[in-house]
């Protein structure tokens, strides 16, 4: 084995002792499950050793730590990650086969660990992948829920949500660390009181106490021994309640302490891009951040007495504006318990804090009501007041006499306390997730915080993890790469560019595409065995997996499938290369018109995909629940790549970046990180069409456009339009899809018709859609872009993204690990 530390006989002893111990079964009787467990444990045995190996040197070497706060960390599933990052995966693979186990099967019994909701959660795992893998001292902040993303079943073409209870067979990676205990405190009130010296003194009474328990997950680096934390946090009850003894506290408030310990790791919220206000959902954000913040100070003091230093050995990054509280926990701790004055708090804070904005969509920005903030967190309100107060009068000193300036930028107005601008105010660094979307912050969402503090504004372009998404979810694509250009583009993907002297070599091209057909015949097999239908591993597999929304318009790829079906039932005779759409997409459980999107994709792959008379020309189909897991498979398998958003919406997208890698060719618009992979692959090697995203703007600033003309001028449009209301798709229920209908064309109260501009660019599509079928024609030519799209894949690497996080904000320096210390 490459990992010294593994040693294959040594392997398979522990595995057969871990199933004694723990299921008191051998090997010839265990089920998978039980191989799992078993097999997971003894992979953290060996990992435990460096762990604690890795904790050694942080101690001596004390260095500056990122802390990595996020909501969400959409991890998959770590045993087959953790055997790719130690280097034993095919070792073990093998010694599994030598009894009889299939590697895969095994893996297949660990759930997900769906502790996000898409593009934020998924980029926080990617990244936690990647500072273990370069070196750098990192810890995850997040939160252990019980219940992660709902899992999703179609029943009749309906998305039903199911609990996901990842939790029921345990988690063998994780430990607890219940003598790494916090509490924290809800509602109650604050008063003044003169201590001995006659300073006055903030006194917090009357409040409601959990306990934040830490459950450490040992986040593996590749190849090199660092190993990294992310820390999850449960809560429980401070006082364990005792039945017999309620005369002797106060029962009410013991009864509602421990429904609020019960409540408030329950589940993740699955809304994306939609905030909704739920006081649960502040709760857990000041729950996870004050745990966190007190767990980085106590750190802290253990080697260092100055605390105005802090910003010396910690960074706090938020992802996203929710775990913005930060910036008032850490001025309450470093004030009421360390004694700071405003002043040298504030730049503590300043010096520590770090904010990353992933979304436009104006619906995401997160402002809670003061009666509810101040309620729930009634020390911390005040010291966002105080924020306010001394940001407002330097704001005005800025513009003296623009009231316009204070109107838009506070951080307490109109009766809600905005989140972003309190990050944005307590950071000294911003950031946006691609150039565009950076750009589009700076010159339109928020021009006039970047034209009070441009320096605090810059770029940094998203980014994957080859490890999971290439080594791990494409074998045969790896090994063909690494046997012509050897190992290093596992650590260093900009390797890949190596292979562009491929991109014209027929052999290459030959076995490149063979690859590409080997994984669509999984996918076949995939999807024969979860959805009964079967589709031909020949036709262009055109991939559209990414939560559903209407700004990454799934309805205009499915509205140009319905008009393919009509110009072949029109023209049986037309040439036309078979086509497998596959689509796979969760949406919010209360976004009606999301959900109603589900349907309407579900109802036209029934009729077309049972329609003889195209000849199997088109298929539809849908992977029911969409995860980390079978997206791994789908990204291998892909031949195109959907990244159609409406031009400034999509933040970055990363979906689009584990295609590319895996070779699929992009159709898409010029927004998000598409404009940088474009940049890198060539025009040529892509397809790209639609409004940019100054059109865009352009337009939302004239108050639209009027769809109406598209539709009277357009017939095959009309057609297609007409067909969601005239029961062409389901029968029985004419009226069923005229919520779409009507989003395209009726301007309603809440908006203006066709808000995403699917019509108008509807055309463009279809003819991109044409430029990828003479292309995919010419298999030569295809092979030639596939090849180029993973050769010019190397930017976007997670791992070039956290050097220019290292570099430009965090300012860390690597640990050196030394196992035999
Ligand atoms: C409910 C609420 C407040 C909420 C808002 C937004 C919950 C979740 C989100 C998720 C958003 C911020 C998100 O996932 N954004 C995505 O971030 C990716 C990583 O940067 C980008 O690639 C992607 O374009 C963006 O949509």
């Amino acid at each position: 084995m490459q990992n010294e530390l593994l040693n294959k006989e040594r392997f398979m002893q522990n595995v057969k002792d871990n199933l004694k111990t723990l299921y008191r079964r051998n090997m010839d009787e265990a089920n998978p499950q039980q191989i799992f467990q078993a097999v997971s444990y003894t992979v953290k045995d060996i990992i435990i050793d460096q762990w604690l190996a890795t904790q050694k040197a942080m101690d001596e070497q004390d260095p500056k730590i990122v802390y990595y706060l996020s909501m969400e960390f959409l991890m998959g599933r770590a045993l087959g990650n953790n055997l790719i990052n130690i280097q034993g995966y095919k070792e073990v693979e093998e010694a599994l086969k030598d009894i009889g186990f299939d590697l895969n099967v095994i893996e297949d019994e660990e759930r997900d660990w769906a502790l996000g909701n898409g593009g934020l959660g998924r980029l926080a795992a990617c990244f936690l992948d990647s500072l273990a893998t370069l070196g750098y001292p990192a810890y995850g902040c997040g939160i252990r829920y019980k219940y992660g993303m709902f899992r999703q079943a179609i029943i009749n073409g309906y998305q039903v949500e199911w609990p996901d209870n990842w939790l029921k067979n345990g988690n063998p990676f994780e430990l607890k660390r219940a003598e790494r205990a916090k509490e924290v405190k809800f509602g109650g009130y604050v008063r003044w009181e003169n201590d001995e010296h006659g300073h006055s003194k903030f006194i917090h009474e009357g409040y409601q106490s959990v306990l934040a328990v830490p459950y450490d997950v040992p986040i593996t680096g590749y190849g090199d021994y660092n190993i990294n934390t992310l820390r999850i946090w449960d809560a429980e009850p401070m006082n364990i309640f005792e039945l017999e003894s309620f005369d002797k506290g106060d029962y009410q408030k013991a009864v509602q302490e421990q429904n609020l310990a019960k409540n408030l790791v329950e589940v993740l919220y699955p809304n994306d891009n939609h905030y909704a206000g739920k006081e649960l959902r502040l709760k857990q954000q000041y729950f996870f951040v004050s745990a966190s913040i007190q767990a980085a100070i106590e750190k802290y003091k253990k080697k260092h007495d100055d605390i105005r230093k802090l910003y010396e050995k910690a960074v706090f990054q938020l992802n996203d504006t929710h775990p913005s509280v930060t910036v008032a926990e850490l001025m309450r701790i470093l004030i009421d318990e360390e004694g700071l004055p405003w002043d040298e708090a504030w730049e503590v804070t300043n010096k520590t804090c770090a904010y990353t904005n992933h979304t436009i969509m104006a619906e995401a920005l997160e402002k809670w009501p003061i009666e509810l903030f101040s309620r729930l967190l009634p020390r911390i309100y005040q010291i966002v007041e105080e924020i306010n107060r001394r940001f407002v009068l330097e704001i005005q000193k800025n513009y003296p006499g623009d009231s316009k300036k204070i109107e838009k930028m506070a951080i307490i107005y109109d009766g809600q306390v905005k989140m972003a601008h309190l990050a944005i105010a307590g950071s000294f660094s911003v950031n946006g997730v691609a150039h565009l979307h950076t750009e589009i912050l700076k010159k339109k969402e928020l021009k006039d915080f970047y034209e009070m503090m441009p320096l605090k504004f810059n770029n940094k372009t998203n980014g994957i993890t080859q490890r999971r998404f290439l080594l791990h979810g494409n074998h045969l694509l790896a090994d063909w790469i690494s046997d012509r250009i050897g190992k290093e583009w596992i650590t260093d993907l900009t390797q890949l560019s190596k292979l562009k002297v491929y991109a014209e070599d027929k052999k290459a091209q030959q076995e490149f595409m063979n690859i590409k057909y080997k994984n669509k015949e999984r996918v076949a097999k995939y999807i024969l065995d979860h959805n009964g239908v079967s589709v031909n591993p020949r036709s262009i597999f055109d991939i559209q997996v990414k939560r559903l929304h209407e700004y990454k318009r799934q309805l205009l790829n499915i509205l140009h499938v319905m008009h393919l079906y009509n110009v072949i039932k029109e023209h049986p005779e037309m040439d036309f290369y078979p086509r497998t759409f596959i689509f796979g997409a969760k949406a919010a459980a209360g976004y009606r018109i999301a959900k109603l999107t589900i349907k309407l994709i579900n109802a036209v792959a029934d009729v077309i995909n049972n329609d003889k008379s195209i000849q199997n020309k088109i298929k539809v189909v849908f992977i029911e629940d969409y995860n980390v897991s079978n997206a791994e498979l789908l990204f291998a398998a892909a031949d195109v790549s959907e990244q159609i958003s409406t031009a400034s919406k999509e933040a970055s997208g990363t979906g689009n970046m584990k295609f590319m890698l895996n070779g699929a060719l992009t159709i898409g618009t010029l927004d998000g990180a598409n404009v940088e992979i474009v940049e890198e692959v060539g025009i040529e090697n892509a397809f790209i069409f639609g409004l940019t995203a100054d059109e865009v703007i352009q337009y939302e600033q004239n108050g639209g456009y009027n769809p109406m003309d598209i539709f009277n001028h357009d017939q095959d449009i009309r057609k297609v339009l007409m067909q969601l209301i005239n029961g062409f798709y389901t029968p029985d229920e004419p009226e069923l899809f005229r919520d779409i209908y009507n989003s395209l064309l009726n301007t309603h109260s809440t908006s203006r018709a066709d808000t995403y501009f699917i019509l108008k660019d509807f055309k463009e599509y279809a003819h991109a859609q044409k430029r990828v079928e003479e292309h995919y024609r010419n298999q030569k030519a295809w092979a030639k872009s596939a090849i180029l799209n993973t050769a010019c894949a190397g930017k976007f690497s997670s791992d070039r993204t956290i050097q220019e996080y290292v570099d430009d904000i965090w300012k860390l320096k690597k640990v050196v690990v030394d196992l035999d210390k």
